[in-house]
């Protein structure tokens, strides 16, 4: 994927994260949802190496990883309005946007949910013999999950084409990493003799390197690679956490200080350093506005679903 390209996918999934942000704010989407803005470059870069049949999991705050590996926008919004013509036919809301169609197992509620069936599509994977990977997402407090060390310990043992991407943004919930996590979590996939990396999850361009040696590595059986991709949540836990919380768990100062490391200006700036003129760069994000103002004005024009197809989709 080119350097515009990986520019795109991460300004779809920002501009789409930041629309989705004024409208719980004016009261137009009823609940909350988990926005994934700052964290674009760690999505963007994974899953730039892979291709539609190769599979990911994802968490709560699944909306970057569905845009990031193909899902497409208007049916990830219709979606999360509870449109009929969202993804999941309008019943499975922002925490479980799913496309099997585009390898997206889909977002989870369930913290480290989808770990466990990141490595069952791999191991399914590998039976197949076709060459694909298995990817799971999962942030710093999924990683304190004990099916971490039972996917490590099995992927390690099978050889399974799997990469587990830690998302490490600094919070679970309201709770600092460093008070509920113990050492360094790429270093737990080392007892068990899987490789593991630590990258800076807002250079695009080193988590897409990184990632590509391990998906190689897991492509042609050499086995499971643990990544902590180090980012930053710019936006709460969720959109709504100020109308319950009574307290601050973070400083303004330091949120500012990661919004100047913002991965988006930081692939930018390379690409005019580079000599692509800054029009080019212009004209890209006013494609992906369009897009974004198109997607959403198709979604809240779309039905929501009809009473009688409650029902429908359930298998017991
Ligand atoms: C099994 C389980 N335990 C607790 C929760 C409540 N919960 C939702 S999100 C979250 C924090 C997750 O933090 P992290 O994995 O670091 O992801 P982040 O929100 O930072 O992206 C918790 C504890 C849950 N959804 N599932």
């Amino acid at each position: 994927m080119t350097a515009i390209a990986l520019l795109q996918r991460m300004l779809l999934i920002r501009r789409m994260e930041e629309r989705l942000g004024e409208v719980v704010k004016s009261g137009e989407l009823p609940g909350s949802v988990h926005l994934y803005i700052g964290q674009e470059a760690v999505a963007v870069g994974v899953c730039s190496n892979l291709t539609r049949d190769d599979w990911i999991a994802s968490t709560h705050r699944g909306h970057g990883h569905f845009l990031a590996k193909g899902g497409d926008p208007h049916a990830m919004i219709a979606e999360i309005f509870g449109r009929a013509t969202g993804i999941c036919h309008g019943k499975g809301g922002s925490m479980h946007v799913a496309d099997f169609s585009q390898g997206i197992l889909g977002a989870n509620g369930i913290v480290g949910g989808g770990i466990g069936l990141a490595v069952g599509a791999a191991l399914a994977a590998q039976l197949d013999g076709q060459g694909r990977v298995s990817v799971v997402f999962f942030g710093d407090g999924g990683a304190n999950q004990g099916v971490v060390m039972e996917a490590i310990n099995v992927a390690v043992l099978w050889k399974l084409p799997l990469l587990l991407v830690c998302e490490n943004n600094g919070f679970s919930e309201f709770s600092t990493t460093s008070s509920v996590t113990a050492g360094e979590i790429a270093a737990r996939a080392i007892p068990y003799g899987a490789h593991s990396a630590v990258v800076d999850g807002n250079d695009v361009q080193a988590v897409h390197a990184t990632a590509a040696e391990a998906l190689a590595r897991a492509r042609t059986g050499a086995g499971p690679t643990l990544i902590e991709a180090r980012t930053y949540r710019w936006r709460g836990h969720v959109e709504t956490e100020k109308s319950f919380l009574s307290g601050e768990y973070r400083t303004e100062a330091e949120i500012a200080s990661w919004v100047e490391r913002d991965p988006i200006a930081h692939v930018r700036a390379q690409l005019i350093a580079d000599g692509v003129p800054s029009e080019r760069v212009e004209t890209v994000q006013r494609d992906i506005e369009a897009l974004v103002r198109q997607a959403y004005a198709q979604a809240m024009a779309d039905p929501l679903p009809a009473e009688s197809t409650a029902f429908d989709d359930m298998f017991a």
